[in-house]
């Protein structure tokens, strides 16, 4: 398959700029690879092809490289085309660092794995497809972060939890798929933009998968693994933490048991047979039903740590999600607090995990909403790893029909300073590992693609994709810099499409946020789907989320003195400024504290008014967005073009029944009017 909408931000359309075609043709004419690692090889072929669709030459192979014009390959055999200062600069970076160096008339493209290599070819083509000289290119990078993860929510009968793209691309009909070639051009665009692991199957672990890692399935997890393997990517599964009593029969799960450790002595052993560089597991335990060591009166370290032992001799790891929290909530309980939870139950086990286990927690304590406060349990475990958590496919985000580039959320957050360690504390070197010196730390994120022929439903919404990968290479990239990146890959380098695209993409968040639930309150969303509003859908449900909305006011009351205590688990300043409602900011003032209609925010209007000002406002924006993709007709091919202004008509859609039904809501709850007198229902 090869269309506009497959081909993502790798188009490698012909080069129309004719200086800048002629000197990449000169330049690029013969090629030396040194090395056969699978990865080199995809490397070499990534190249070759480019080249040609880009400037309709096919590049020929040298076996010299003093003959040839691109020299890629091991740094030791062709050290001697670089600097000393050259290599040295290369061999201070991490082992995924590269170089790609112009030196007269020569590209070369090193690193310090085979990985880094292939990064280094796609940095080059990325330049190539942003039209940039490449005359005295003298680049070094590294990533940021250690762990670069995507978690695929996929299970065996081809469904994909909160999947809003199709179906898996890993399995069907309760089989994984013989023809795996999209699994490898999947491969291929995580690889392009820095992905190193990847988690094949649902959190959920449902009966049929739990036998994922044994031998009914292994033989072919083993070729997923080969495949993902030649991209520089390693290949983790989920499991079922009660495994030794659905596969075996055993009669308990304990991790304190001694023939439970044994089954998963031997069941790691065998899953290494198969695949000798096995990443390791991830884990969603006593989470949502799912089965875990509390039934046993185990904490999380005991759960994991049984698991870290037996991976310890192949080096695997355990990847802990830490989303624990009572999901049978009585709604008339004010004490139990959702947000609370995480932290609750993992910090006082801070120092008790093994070194390789690596705590996954979501980026927010509750569930990825549009708007919450940052997860206080990233940080504050000085002597375990962690690693923050996002979700790519759009749950609670418009789920891929309304366009919200979620860059700019995801930079807030890694901006985020906890203060933990004083000042600069910020979520990105938490994560990055350089605050607590973590053996393993990085980012994870669920991912957002489907079999749909564009990947990812919407076509906007491989903007995500690309941006998530981009994004935890290189935290410092704006969210700016990655949309026009991928625009000029993906659409050309047309001026008025990345003028116009980039700023619907750039204001996306925002006006969801203007139409949805309103100043971090979260949820308000249709049950179960989780998509289109439904105010009061869980306002007395088992989950825990709510909003508290009466005649007089709305919003959580978290602070210590009155609420649920949860802003004491932030450090100082934070707590203060959480705690006290005259210095919460406007934007998560709903998240922290219960206040009544006619409190004035720091923007001095009243919440009541902000309520309907932003919901009128982000209805209207859903309808400029409209007008500015619809002037982009002529510069964008149609199936394109046609896939988004469809998703955009969904979206006013969506955006009306959101402004009506909180609009009429609130007008309902508070009988104050709108200053503005428009339509309230
Ligand atoms: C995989 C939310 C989602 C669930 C998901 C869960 C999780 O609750 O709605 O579908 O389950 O998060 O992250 O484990």
């Amino acid at each position: 398959m090869s269309s506009k909408k497959y081909n993502m931000w790798l188009q490698y359309q012909p080069i129309l700029n004719t200086t800048c075609k002629k000197h990449y043709q000169k330049m690029l004419t013969t090629l030396y690879v040194n090395g056969n690692a699978p990865t080199i090889q995809s490397a070499e072929q990534e190249l070759t092809d480019a080249i040609f669709t880009m400037l309709g030459q096919r590049i020929t192979s040298k076996s010299d490289m003093d003959h040839a014009t691109i020299v890629i390959g091991n740094i030791e055999e062709i050290s001697s085309l670089l600097s000393n200062d050259h290599i040295a600069r290369l061999a201070e970076m991490n082992e995924e660092g590269y170089l790609v160096i112009e030196n007269q008339g020569k590209i070369i493209i090193s690193g310090n794995s085979d990985a880094a290599v292939l990064y280094g070819v796609h940095h080059l083509l990325r330049n190539m497809q942003l039209e940039q000289d490449l005359i005295s290119l003298a680049v070094f990078e590294q990533p940021k972060n250690q762990f670069r993860m995507l978690n695929q929510w996929d299970n065996l009968n081809g469904s994909v939890e909160r999947g809003y793209s199709g179906k898996s691309i890993f399995y069907q009909n309760g089989k994984i798929v013989k023809d795996k070639t999209r699994i490898k051009d999947y491969a291929r665009y995580l690889s392009s933009v820095g992905i190193n692991a990847i988690s094949i199957n649902n959190v959920n672990v449902w009966e049929e998968e739990s036998y994922f890692i044994t031998k009914k399935y292994l033989p072919e997890i083993r070729e997923i693994a080969d495949i993902f393997r030649a991209y520089g990517i390693t290949l983790y599964l989920s499991i079922n933490f009660a495994s030794p009593m659905t596969i075996d029969g055993m009669s308990t799960a304990d991790p304190l048991n001694q023939s439970v450790q044994n089954w998963w002595k031997d069941k790691i052993a065998e899953i290494y047979h198969y695949i000798p560089d096995f990443g390791g597991f991830i884990v969603k335990a006593d989470s949502e039903n799912r089965p875990g060591p509390f039934t046993y009166n185990r904490d999380h370290a005991d759960g994991a740590n049984m698991l870290a032992k037996a991976f310890e001799p192949y080096g695997g790891k355990v990847i802990w999600r830490c989303f624990v929290y009572n999901h049978l909530q009585d709604w008339r309980d004010r004490t139990t607090d959702r947000a609370r939870a995480a932290y609750d139950h993992f910090k006082p086990l801070d120092g008790k995990f093994h070194e390789n286990v690596i705590l996954q927690i979501k980026n927010g304590p509750m569930d990825f909403q549009v708007r919450e406060g940052v997860s206080p349990l990233i940080g504050a475990m000085p002597n375990t790893n962690q690693m923050i958590e996002f979700q790519v496919a759009q749950e609670y985000t418009g789920q891929q029909i309304d366009l919200c580039y979620l860059l700019p959320q995801w930079k807030q957050i890694l901006q985020f300073d906890t203060y933990i360690k004083g000042a600069g504390t910020t979520i990105a070197e938490i994560v990055a590992g350089t605050i607590h010196t973590y053996k393993y730390s990085g980012i994870a994120a669920v991912s957002n693609i489907g079999d749909d022929e564009n990947w990812t439903g919407n076509t906007l919404a491989q903007a995500n994709l690309y941006g998530y990968g981009r994004l935890i290479w290189n935290p410092d990239l704006s969210a700016e810099e990655i949309a026009q990146e991928w625009i000029v890959q993906t659409f050309g380098n047309k001026k008025e499409v990345s003028n116009t695209l980039g700023e619907m993409l750039l204001n996306s968040w925002e006006i969801y946020e203007n139409y949805t639930a309103p100043l971090g309150v979260g949820w308000m969303v249709t049950p179960g789907v989780h998509y289109g509003p439904n105010i009061d859908g869980y306002e007395y449900s088992k989950w825990g989320t709510y909003h508290f909305a009466d005649r007089d006011g709305v919003g959580v009351d978290r602070t210590k003195e009155t609420g649920t205590g949860f802003t004491t688990q932030y450090a100082e300043p934070n707590q203060n400024l959480y705690n006290d409602v005259s210095k919460c900011p406007d934007e998560l003032l709903l998240f922290f504290h219960h206040v009544p209609y006619k409190y004035t925010l720091k923007n001095s209007k009243t919440i009541i008014q902000h309520i309907y000002d932003t919901h009128f406002k982000g209805f209207e924006q859903v309808e400029d967005l409209i007008k500015k993709w619809d002037s982009l007709a002529d510069l964008i091919d149609e199936e394109r073009f046609k896939n988004v202004q469809n998703r955009l008509k969904q979206q006013k859609n969506n955006a009306r029944e959101w402004r009506d039904q909180i609009n009429t809501y609130f007008y309902r709850k508070s009988g104050v009017a709108d200053k503005q007198n428009r339509a309230i229902y």
